[in-house]
């Protein structure tokens, strides 16, 4: 009887492991929220093809908080700086059908790029060099995943290129300083974790 007791705690302690593996085997288990956006010219008789793709990959940071890793690979761009920024609303045809700057929350300045470089939406440049880009950036001002600062809102969102870099209008608001025209769009589409999408 005596030696049943003494045993206990050793079985106690033998638990505690095994209880901890558990939690780490659970931790795989949670899937990231993924999209992806097609690039394409806004006007490929004017600017000759563009084609690209950004992948979105949603995880939570150290501190909880979800930020959203983006990568942009595009061909076919000037070389050079252009802006890059989530737009309004998730349609390309024509470019001007995907709005103003995300930006869902409370402005206080209605002037499009009044609020510039501060939108929800705005991003850093992609950077053109023979004619192939990359961008790789990660933000905390929207979500992919439903809230008040998802881009799959109602109506969408998409990225647009713009055709000169954005200077982050350090002087306020002075016409072309957040990239001026646009030069390519994509719609951002959610992944489903069963879309082999992401790897083509
Ligand atoms: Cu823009």
């Amino acid at each position: 009887m005596k030696r049943m007791l003494s045993a206990l705690p050793v079985v106690a302690s033998l638990a505690l492991p095994t209880g901890a593996l558990a939690n780490d085997d659970h931790r795989d288990d949670v899937r990231s929220v993924r999209a992806i956006a097609r690039i394409q010219a806004c006007d490929a008789a004017a600017t000759g093809p563009i084609s690209g793709v950004a992948r979105l990959i949603e995880r939570p940071s150290s501190e909880g908080v979800k930020v959203v890793d983006v990568a942009m690979r595009v061909r076919g761009l000037s070389d050079g700086k252009h802006a890059v920024h989530i737009h309004a609303v998730g349609l390309c045809s024509p470019c001007s059908m995907a709005g103003g700057h995300f930006d869902p929350g409370p402005s206080g300045n209605p002037s499009p790029d009044g609020n510039h470089p501060f939108h929800s939406g705005d991003l850093i440049n992609i950077d053109v060099k023979r004619g192939f880009g990359t961008m790789r950036t990660t933000t905390s001002r929207v979500t992919l995943s439903p809230g008040p600062l998802s881009v799959f809102d109602a109506d969408g969102s998409a990225f647009i290129i713009h055709v000169l870099p954005d200077t982050y209008c350090p002087g306020g608001e002075v016409a072309g300083c957040a990239g001026g025209a646009r030069a390519a769009c994509g719609r951002i589409e959610l992944v489903s974790d069963e879309s082999d999408s992401w790897f083509d």
